[in-house]
């Protein structure tokens, strides 16, 4: 299932991301380089270890982990979370718990592209990546 992610994939569109970081807290100027930025997401997996690297000009973040166990994270915005991602109904769910709040990625593929929704309380932001060549 986790093999479908397997790929290089681009950023086409993202809807509602600023509202997403303001709800999880993220600084005016940080938000500015995020709503610039136009990521590379790199997925591998290897011996049941997942990578997933973001690559843009305003960050590279890379995380590794196995599924359903929990791990430590840097997020692009500087937060330090306790990490977990589970894989529910073939989605990616990832979920980060910092200073008491949550927020989880829900990445799946819908019609050969990846998509990433984004939810912070009731606020979501969806984004979409398309296989690079
Ligand atoms: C995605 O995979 C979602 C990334 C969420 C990052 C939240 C923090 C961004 C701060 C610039 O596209």
């Amino acid at each position: 299932m986790v093999e479908q992610f397997v790929g290089k994939w681009t950023l086409t569109s993202s809807e509602n991301f600023d509202d997403y970081m303001k709800a999880i807290g993220v600084s005016f100027a940080t938000r500015q380089m995020g709503n610039m930025a136009k990521p590379d997401l790199l997925i591998s997996v290897d011996d049941g270890v997942i990578s997933m690297k973001s690559e843009s000009t305003f960050k590279t973040t890379e995380i590794k982990f196995k599924l359903n166990e929990e791990f430590e994270e840097t997020t692009a915005d500087g937060r330090k979370t306790k990490t977990i991602v589970t894989l529910d109904n073939g989605k990616l769910v990832q979920l980060q718990s910092w200073d008491g709040k949550k927020t989880t990625l829900e990445r799946e593929i819908q019609g050969g592209k990846l998509t990433a929704k984004c939810v912070m309380d009731d606020v979501v932001a969806v984004r979409t990546y398309e296989k690079a060549a």
